[in-house]
Protein backbone atom coordinates (compact mmCIF):
# COMPACT_ATOMS: atom_id res chain seq x y z
CA UNK A 1 0.00 0.00 0.00
CA UNK A 2 1.27 3.37 -1.01
CA UNK A 3 0.58 6.88 0.33
CA UNK A 4 1.28 10.13 -1.99
CA UNK A 5 1.03 13.59 0.09
CA UNK A 6 0.96 17.03 -1.76
CA UNK A 7 2.47 19.81 0.58
CA UNK A 8 5.08 22.15 1.79
CA UNK A 9 8.10 20.67 4.12
CA UNK A 10 9.65 23.43 5.94
CA UNK A 11 12.37 24.00 8.64
CA UNK A 12 10.90 24.39 11.56
CA UNK A 13 12.96 26.74 14.99
CA UNK A 14 11.43 25.85 17.76
CA UNK A 15 11.87 28.05 20.52
CA UNK A 16 13.58 26.36 23.75
CA UNK A 17 12.76 28.68 25.71
CA UNK A 18 8.58 29.29 26.54
CA UNK A 19 7.48 33.09 25.58
CA UNK A 20 7.31 36.00 23.28
CA UNK A 21 9.53 35.03 19.96
CA UNK A 22 11.30 38.43 20.75
CA UNK A 23 12.57 37.39 24.16
CA UNK A 24 13.83 33.71 23.17
CA UNK A 25 17.61 33.37 22.64
CA UNK A 26 17.64 29.86 21.69
CA UNK A 27 15.65 27.87 18.62
CA UNK A 28 15.56 24.32 18.14
CA UNK A 29 16.34 22.85 14.55
CA UNK A 30 13.39 20.65 13.16
CA UNK A 31 12.25 19.16 9.57
CA UNK A 32 7.87 19.50 9.61
CA UNK A 33 5.14 20.54 7.80
CA UNK A 34 1.53 18.94 8.04
CA UNK A 35 2.39 16.70 5.27
CA UNK A 36 5.35 15.76 5.34
CA UNK A 37 4.34 14.69 9.45
CA UNK A 38 1.84 12.64 7.83
CA UNK A 39 3.61 10.31 5.80
CA UNK A 40 6.40 10.08 8.75
CA UNK A 41 3.18 8.23 10.85
CA UNK A 42 2.29 6.22 7.60
CA UNK A 43 6.03 4.87 7.67
CA UNK A 44 6.19 4.13 10.82
CA UNK A 45 3.26 1.75 10.33
CA UNK A 46 4.12 0.00 7.76
CA UNK A 47 3.13 2.26 4.94
CA UNK A 48 5.17 3.14 1.60
CA UNK A 49 5.18 6.58 1.43
CA UNK A 50 6.06 9.49 -1.30
CA UNK A 51 6.54 12.93 -1.08
CA UNK A 52 5.09 15.66 -3.80
CA UNK A 53 6.48 19.13 -3.27
CA UNK A 54 9.23 21.65 -3.90
CA UNK A 55 11.81 22.65 -1.46
CA UNK A 56 14.95 25.22 -2.45
CA UNK A 57 18.17 24.82 -3.97
CA UNK A 58 19.60 25.46 -0.40
CA UNK A 59 21.29 23.57 2.45
CA UNK A 60 17.52 23.71 3.89
CA UNK A 61 16.12 22.07 1.27
CA UNK A 62 18.89 19.28 0.85
CA UNK A 63 18.45 18.97 4.81
CA UNK A 64 14.32 18.17 4.07
CA UNK A 65 15.35 15.86 1.47
CA UNK A 66 18.15 14.03 3.58
CA UNK A 67 15.60 14.03 5.90
CA UNK A 68 12.65 12.31 4.69
CA UNK A 69 14.89 9.93 2.66
CA UNK A 70 16.11 8.85 5.79
CA UNK A 71 12.88 7.98 7.28
CA UNK A 72 12.00 5.97 3.98
CA UNK A 73 9.83 8.46 2.48
CA UNK A 74 10.01 8.20 -1.25
CA UNK A 75 11.23 11.60 -2.77
CA UNK A 76 11.39 11.39 -6.58
CA UNK A 77 8.94 13.54 -6.80
CA UNK A 78 10.24 16.12 -4.71
CA UNK A 79 11.40 18.65 -7.22
CA UNK A 80 14.74 21.40 -5.89
CA UNK A 81 13.92 24.67 -7.41
CA UNK A 82 15.70 28.25 -7.20
CA UNK A 83 14.16 29.53 -4.69
CA UNK A 84 14.22 29.68 -1.06
CA UNK A 85 13.19 26.72 1.58
CA UNK A 86 10.14 27.88 3.70
CA UNK A 87 10.57 28.13 7.14
CA UNK A 88 8.80 29.29 10.37
CA UNK A 89 9.06 29.59 13.87
CA UNK A 90 6.87 28.15 16.96
CA UNK A 91 6.53 30.44 19.54
CA UNK A 92 5.29 28.21 22.79
CA UNK A 93 3.22 28.96 26.16
CA UNK A 94 2.41 32.23 25.04
CA UNK A 95 0.35 33.79 25.17
CA UNK A 96 -1.98 30.37 25.83
CA UNK A 97 -0.16 28.35 28.18
CA UNK A 98 0.29 25.14 26.43
CA UNK A 99 -0.13 26.33 22.65
CA UNK A 100 1.72 27.05 20.20
CA UNK A 101 1.93 30.19 17.63
CA UNK A 102 3.80 29.42 14.18
CA UNK A 103 5.25 32.61 12.72
CA UNK A 104 6.04 31.80 9.00
CA UNK A 105 8.82 32.84 6.81
CA UNK A 106 7.21 31.20 3.53
CA UNK A 107 5.34 33.62 1.28
CA UNK A 108 7.18 32.81 -2.32
CA UNK A 109 8.92 29.91 -1.05
CA UNK A 110 9.98 27.37 -3.55
CA UNK A 111 6.80 25.24 -1.31
CA UNK A 112 4.54 27.36 -2.55
CA UNK A 113 5.18 26.75 -6.11
CA UNK A 114 3.88 23.36 -5.88
CA UNK A 115 1.93 23.13 -9.38
CA UNK A 116 -0.62 20.52 -11.02
CA UNK A 117 2.27 19.00 -12.72
CA UNK A 118 3.97 17.79 -9.90
CA UNK A 119 1.50 15.28 -9.69
CA UNK A 120 2.11 12.09 -11.74
CA UNK A 121 2.92 9.61 -9.04
CA UNK A 122 -0.07 10.26 -8.09
CA UNK A 123 -1.90 8.02 -10.00
CA UNK A 124 0.45 4.71 -9.05
CA UNK A 125 -0.80 5.36 -5.39
CA UNK A 126 -3.27 3.76 -3.49
CA UNK A 127 -4.27 7.21 -1.57
CA UNK A 128 -3.55 11.00 -2.04
CA UNK A 129 -3.22 12.85 0.64
CA UNK A 130 -3.21 16.96 1.30
CA UNK A 131 -4.32 19.46 3.70
CA UNK A 132 -6.11 23.20 3.42
CA UNK A 133 -2.60 24.31 4.31
CA UNK A 134 -1.51 23.78 0.84
CA UNK A 135 -4.57 24.67 -0.90
CA UNK A 136 -4.00 28.16 0.60
CA UNK A 137 -0.08 28.77 -0.44
CA UNK A 138 -0.79 29.71 -4.37
CA UNK A 139 -2.85 29.43 -7.01
CA UNK A 140 -0.94 26.44 -8.57
CA UNK A 141 -1.13 25.22 -4.93
CA UNK A 142 -4.20 25.32 -5.19
CA UNK A 143 -4.23 23.88 -8.38
CA UNK A 144 -2.06 20.93 -7.87
CA UNK A 145 -4.83 20.08 -4.93
CA UNK A 146 -7.70 20.40 -7.15
CA UNK A 147 -5.79 18.19 -9.87
CA UNK A 148 -4.88 15.43 -7.00
CA UNK A 149 -8.16 15.15 -6.11
CA UNK A 150 -9.05 14.44 -9.81
CA UNK A 151 -6.67 11.74 -10.62
CA UNK A 152 -6.37 10.00 -7.28
CA UNK A 153 -8.43 6.40 -6.59
CA UNK A 154 -8.72 7.40 -2.72
CA UNK A 155 -8.18 10.97 -1.20
CA UNK A 156 -7.67 11.94 2.42
CA UNK A 157 -8.36 15.91 3.20
CA UNK A 158 -7.43 17.40 6.53
CA UNK A 159 -8.92 20.59 6.52
CA UNK A 160 -6.08 22.53 8.72
CA UNK A 161 -7.01 25.96 8.61
CA UNK A 162 -4.46 28.46 9.05
CA UNK A 163 -5.44 32.11 9.42
CA UNK A 164 -1.86 33.15 8.70
CA UNK A 165 -2.10 31.90 5.28
CA UNK A 166 -5.72 33.01 4.62
CA UNK A 167 -9.15 34.45 5.76
CA UNK A 168 -11.81 32.49 7.25
CA UNK A 169 -14.15 33.63 4.26
CA UNK A 170 -11.57 32.32 1.25
CA UNK A 171 -10.82 29.09 3.71
CA UNK A 172 -14.39 28.36 3.98
CA UNK A 173 -15.55 28.87 0.22
CA UNK A 174 -11.89 27.23 -1.43
CA UNK A 175 -12.35 23.99 0.84
CA UNK A 176 -16.02 23.86 0.23
CA UNK A 177 -15.53 23.69 -3.23
CA UNK A 178 -13.05 20.98 -2.92
CA UNK A 179 -15.87 18.92 -1.23
CA UNK A 180 -18.11 19.59 -3.90
CA UNK A 181 -15.42 18.67 -6.65
CA UNK A 182 -15.55 14.51 -4.81
CA UNK A 183 -17.08 12.16 -2.53
CA UNK A 184 -13.40 12.18 0.28
CA UNK A 185 -12.75 8.52 1.68
CA UNK A 186 -10.71 10.56 4.57
CA UNK A 187 -11.71 13.66 5.75
CA UNK A 188 -9.99 15.15 9.15
CA UNK A 189 -11.20 18.52 10.91
CA UNK A 190 -11.91 19.96 14.19
CA UNK A 191 -14.36 22.45 16.35
CA UNK A 192 -12.59 25.52 14.86
CA UNK A 193 -12.72 24.53 11.18
CA UNK A 194 -15.81 22.62 10.96
CA UNK A 195 -17.37 25.62 12.94
CA UNK A 196 -15.71 27.78 9.67
CA UNK A 197 -16.56 25.25 7.21
CA UNK A 198 -20.23 24.71 7.95
CA UNK A 199 -21.20 26.89 10.84
CA UNK A 200 -21.26 23.58 13.56
CA UNK A 201 -19.27 22.24 16.40
CA UNK A 202 -21.23 19.45 17.59
CA UNK A 203 -19.38 16.00 16.00
CA UNK A 204 -22.61 14.35 15.36
CA UNK A 205 -23.83 17.63 13.68
CA UNK A 206 -20.89 17.96 11.70
CA UNK A 207 -20.56 14.49 10.53
CA UNK A 208 -23.97 13.87 9.22
CA UNK A 209 -23.48 17.52 7.22
CA UNK A 210 -20.21 16.67 5.88
CA UNK A 211 -21.72 13.16 5.31
CA UNK A 212 -24.11 14.46 3.00
CA UNK A 213 -21.38 16.10 1.26
CA UNK A 214 -19.92 12.57 0.17
CA UNK A 215 -17.32 12.04 2.96
CA UNK A 216 -17.10 7.92 3.55
CA UNK A 217 -14.90 8.23 6.88
CA UNK A 218 -14.90 11.32 9.07
CA UNK A 219 -12.46 11.99 11.67
CA UNK A 220 -12.94 15.35 14.35
CA UNK A 221 -10.05 16.00 16.35
CA UNK A 222 -10.75 17.43 20.21
CA UNK A 223 -7.17 18.38 21.23
CA UNK A 224 -6.33 16.79 24.13
CA UNK A 225 -9.67 15.56 25.05
CA UNK A 226 -9.16 12.34 22.20
CA UNK A 227 -10.91 12.49 18.69
CA UNK A 228 -13.98 11.24 17.42
CA UNK A 229 -14.43 8.65 14.13
CA UNK A 230 -17.45 7.83 11.99
CA UNK A 231 -17.86 5.62 8.91
CA UNK A 232 -20.63 4.28 7.45
CA UNK A 233 -22.92 2.72 10.48
CA UNK A 234 -20.01 3.21 12.86
CA UNK A 235 -19.62 6.06 15.65
CA UNK A 236 -16.71 6.03 18.15
CA UNK A 237 -14.84 8.31 20.66
CA UNK A 238 -11.04 7.94 21.99
CA UNK A 239 -10.57 9.64 24.65
CA UNK A 240 -7.50 11.79 24.76
CA UNK A 241 -4.70 11.53 27.77
CA UNK A 242 -3.47 14.19 30.19
CA UNK A 243 0.53 14.39 29.44
CA UNK A 244 2.88 17.55 30.05
CA UNK A 245 2.28 19.08 26.96
CA UNK A 246 5.77 21.00 25.72
CA UNK A 247 4.63 21.64 21.87
CA UNK A 248 0.76 20.63 20.63
CA UNK A 249 2.48 21.68 16.69
CA UNK A 250 1.82 18.98 14.59
CA UNK A 251 -0.40 16.44 17.04
CA UNK A 252 -3.27 16.60 14.30
CA UNK A 253 -0.90 15.31 11.82
CA UNK A 254 0.72 12.29 13.69
CA UNK A 255 -3.25 11.42 14.62
CA UNK A 256 -4.53 11.66 10.86
CA UNK A 257 -1.32 9.98 9.05
CA UNK A 258 -1.73 7.19 12.27
CA UNK A 259 -5.40 6.64 11.75
CA UNK A 260 -5.66 6.85 7.72
CA UNK A 261 -2.75 4.27 7.11
CA UNK A 262 -3.86 1.79 9.71
CA UNK A 263 -7.34 2.46 8.95
CA UNK A 264 -6.77 2.03 4.88
CA UNK A 265 -4.69 -1.62 6.12
CA UNK A 266 -7.91 -2.72 7.28
CA UNK A 267 -7.91 -1.93 10.83
CA UNK A 268 -10.97 -1.32 12.54
CA UNK A 269 -12.19 2.05 13.41
CA UNK A 270 -11.54 1.82 17.36
CA UNK A 271 -7.94 0.29 16.79
CA UNK A 272 -7.11 2.90 14.51
CA UNK A 273 -8.62 5.98 16.27
CA UNK A 274 -7.04 4.28 19.64
CA UNK A 275 -3.23 4.21 17.99
CA UNK A 276 -3.85 7.79 16.22
CA UNK A 277 -4.79 9.48 19.91
CA UNK A 278 -2.21 7.96 21.55
CA UNK A 279 0.23 9.35 18.39
CA UNK A 280 -0.67 12.72 18.90
CA UNK A 281 -0.60 12.23 22.89
CA UNK A 282 3.33 11.64 22.18
CA UNK A 283 3.95 14.57 19.70
CA UNK A 284 2.64 17.29 22.16
CA UNK A 285 5.60 15.81 25.39
CA UNK A 286 8.25 17.18 22.90
CA UNK A 287 9.73 19.98 20.55
CA UNK A 288 9.23 18.73 17.01
CA UNK A 289 6.43 17.62 14.67
CA UNK A 290 7.17 14.14 13.82
CA UNK A 291 10.24 12.44 15.65
CA UNK A 292 8.31 10.68 18.46
CA UNK A 293 5.05 9.07 15.79
CA UNK A 294 5.50 5.65 17.09
CA UNK A 295 4.97 2.37 15.26
CA UNK A 296 2.39 0.33 15.85
CA UNK A 297 4.00 -1.67 18.40
CA UNK A 298 4.96 1.08 20.59
CA UNK A 299 1.68 3.03 19.78
CA UNK A 300 0.49 -0.05 22.09
CA UNK A 301 2.77 0.38 24.37
CA UNK A 302 1.49 3.94 24.93
CA UNK A 303 -2.03 2.89 24.82
CA UNK A 304 -1.24 0.07 27.61
CA UNK A 305 0.71 2.58 29.86
CA UNK A 306 -1.79 5.45 29.63
CA UNK A 307 -5.16 3.78 30.04
CA UNK A 308 -5.52 5.34 33.34
CA UNK A 309 -5.47 9.33 32.07
CA UNK A 310 -8.53 9.19 29.94
CA UNK A 311 -10.03 12.20 29.17
CA UNK A 312 -13.46 13.03 29.31
CA UNK A 313 -15.09 15.05 25.70
CA UNK A 314 -18.48 17.21 26.54
CA UNK A 315 -19.51 15.70 23.54
CA UNK A 316 -19.06 12.16 24.60
CA UNK A 317 -22.35 11.57 25.66
CA UNK A 318 -23.85 13.22 22.03
CA UNK A 319 -22.60 9.99 20.27
CA UNK A 320 -25.65 8.36 22.16
CA UNK A 321 -27.79 10.06 19.71
CA UNK A 322 -28.52 8.58 16.32
CA UNK A 323 -26.41 10.27 13.68
O1 LIG B 1 0.41 20.67 11.69
C1 LIG B 1 1.72 21.11 11.92
C2 LIG B 1 2.06 22.11 10.88
O2 LIG B 1 1.25 23.24 11.08
C3 LIG B 1 3.48 22.54 10.91
O3 LIG B 1 4.36 21.47 10.66
C4 LIG B 1 3.78 23.64 9.92
O4 LIG B 1 3.03 22.71 7.88
C5 LIG B 1 2.99 23.60 8.68
C6 LIG B 1 2.10 24.72 8.46
O5 LIG B 1 1.97 25.10 7.30
O6 LIG B 1 1.49 25.22 9.41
Amino acid sequence: MKIAAAGEPLIQLNSVTRGPLRYVKYFEKHVAGSELNFLVAARRNGVDASLIARVGNDDFGTEILEYARGLGIDVSAVKVVPSYTGLYFVQRGYPVPGRSELVYYRSGSAGSSLSPSDLSVVSSTDLFHTTGITAALSESALAAVKHGFQIAKKVSFDTNIRLRLWSAEKAKSEIMALLAQRDLDYLITDPDDSQILIGERDPLAAYSQFRKLGVKVFVYKVGARGAYGFAEGEQRFQGGYTVEVEDPTGAGDALAGTFVSLHMMGRGLDYALAHAVAASALVVTVRGDNEIIPTEADAQKTIDGLKERWQRSPWESALRRPP
